[in-house]
């Protein structure tokens, strides 16, 4: 067919119908289809153009501004819908329920220590403001720093008590070497590296084959000396008194009672007054059991044999020691029932500290 009719008959068929096309679409993407119809690469009106470099040379500026005309028609009633449906659609949406901008922000939640440590840096920070140097040492320990320079006899019951952890140690087979049992290993090494007068306090885990509700093969103390000329049972009283004023308020009640432990002499066990109760409900305190004492602390002058072996002139020097467990003060301080929950890391327990 001749280019020039073909283009004005698909001019004219091509008529009014998009206004009502796009009139109908209720979406952007409907319009936009419609309109590639028209004006998409293989659409009616991209079409028609196509046939323009055929057309005889006196009809191609007519022919040319017709189409041009129709095109900007089509662009101009694209257009127009598609302002009419961006605001209806932000009309709808001024119109929907409305968002509550006082409703307060999804905060990440915020860590914290763990609550064991929570409780080993108040006591050591508590101590260190006393006068007492920090100290650490091994966790895996030789025999001699755990056990015989405390002057545990090798059969002793309390190395069957205290049920240790051996350890062999690849290259030193012949050196009795364990997992430490207290921290008292710290304080034997700091007292043999040393001369008084000297206030160290150590924490951290020790380990033992015990397992229950109370008890955990793995748990932390903190223990601490103080050996210097004339350190007598009067200095163990007011230092262990102003660490637990500092650790639970000024004026709380404080009781020594006489204990054993068996590098010390005399030994005792020192208990504050239980704060989980008071006089009437006391019978039924499930913290201090009805006695209205919590039970803290051992401590005690430690034995002039232990001074020796560690190289300290008994004669000379005195001293005292305590120890405590951070498990039982954490457990006490928040009514935690089971030790173990302790080392579950279940941050749906650990958040509520
Ligand atoms: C405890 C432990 C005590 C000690 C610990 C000690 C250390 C040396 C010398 C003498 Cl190197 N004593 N430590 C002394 C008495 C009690 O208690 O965990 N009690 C709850």
């Amino acid at each position: 067919m001749d280019p020039t009719a073909e283009i004005e008959q698909g001019l004219s068929a091509f008529g009014e119908d998009f206004r009502a096309q796009f009139a109908a679409a209720e979406s952007e993407l409907t319009l936009r289809s419609a309109r590639a119809e028209l004006l998409g690469k293989k659409g009616r009106l991209t079409q028609l153009l196509k046939l323009m470099g055929r057309v005889p040379a006196d009809q191609r500026k007519r022919l040319g501004e017709a189409v041009n005309a129709s095109k900007l028609e089509v662009e101009a009633c694209f257009q127009a819908r598609l302002d009419e449906l961006s605001r209806a659609a932000r009309e709808a949406d001024l119109k929907a329920t409305p968002f509550d901008l006082s409703l307060p922000g999804r905060a990440p939640a915020r860590g914290h220590l763990h609550p064991l440590t929570q409780v080993r840096e108040q006591v050591l920070d508590t101590f260190e403001g006393l006068g007492f140097e920090v100290a650490s040492g091994p966790q895996v320990e030789l025999e001699e720093n755990n056990f015989t320079k405390l002057a545990f006899p090798p059969d002793h019951p309390a190395t069957d008590m205290q049920d240790t952890f051996w350890v062999k140690v690849a290259g030193a087979e012949s050196a009795r070497t364990l997992l430490r049992t207290h921290t008292s290993n710290v304080q034997v090494r700091e007292m043999s590296q040393r001369q008084p007068p000297m206030a160290v306090v150590s924490g951290g885990a020790v380990f033992r084959r015990d397992d229950d509700v109370t008890h955990s093969p793995m748990f932390h103390q903190i223990e601490g000396f103080w050996v210097g000329e004339g350190v007598s049972f009067s200095h163990l009283k007011g230092v262990l008194t102003a660490f637990l004023e500092r650790m639970y308020g000024a004026g709380v009640a404080v009781r020594f009672r006489p204990s054993y432990f068996p590098f010390v002499e005399p030994g005792a066990e020192v208990d504050v007054a239980c704060d989980f109760c008071t006089e009437t409900t006391c019978a039924s305190c499930r913290v201090c059991k009805g006695t209205r004492w919590l039970e803290i602390l051992g401590c005690g002058m430690i034995h002039p044999e232990v001074l020796e072996h560690c190289g300290i002139d008994s004669e000379r020097y005195t001293g005292f020691a305590f120890g405590l467990g951070v498990e039982r003060v954490a457990m006490r301080r928040y009514g935690i029932p089971d030790i173990r929950l302790l080392f579950e890391n279940d941050p749906r327990f650990l958040a509520q500290f």
